[in-house]
């Protein structure tokens, strides 16, 4: 019996592009949902950041409004599914959404001034 395979480099060549070839199926996107939830929406020159949002359903979102201005986070649909009510210039609003879902938002005094959230659970 020898110990020389002919058939043993051509074997070890396939497993080793085997593994090569694995890893890159085996790199999935990570379900960054969560990584990417924040907990605060800035207001800075009329603009919501960031825009879109991704929020926890039942997390507290602070909105710290860096303008002179008031605002608002009000629901741009029904208008009444959530409503930070009036954030004052300078002053930190709170809002927190229970409901999963997406939403495009609006701000009340700014109708020009729009956002999209997304509520995960
Ligand atoms: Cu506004």
């Amino acid at each position: 019996m020898s110990m020389r395979n002919p058939l043993l480099p051509a074997l070890l060549a396939g497993a080793l592009l085997a593994g090569c070839g694995a890893d890159d199926p085996a790199a999935p996107a990570t379900p960054a949902v969560a990584a990417d939830a924040t907990d605060t929406i800035k207001i800075v020159d009329f603009v919501y950041d960031p825009d879109p949002a991704t929020v926890r359903a039942g997390q507290a979102i602070s909105i710290p409004n860096a303008d002179a201005a008031p605002h608002t986070i009000t629901d741009a649909e029904s208008g009444n599914a959530f409503d930070s009510g009036t954030i004052k210039g300078r002053a930190t609003g709170s809002l927190t959404i229970d409901e999963p879902g997406s939403y495009r938002y609006i701000c009340e005094f700014h109708p020009f001034m729009k956002g999209q959230i997304t509520v995960t659970k």
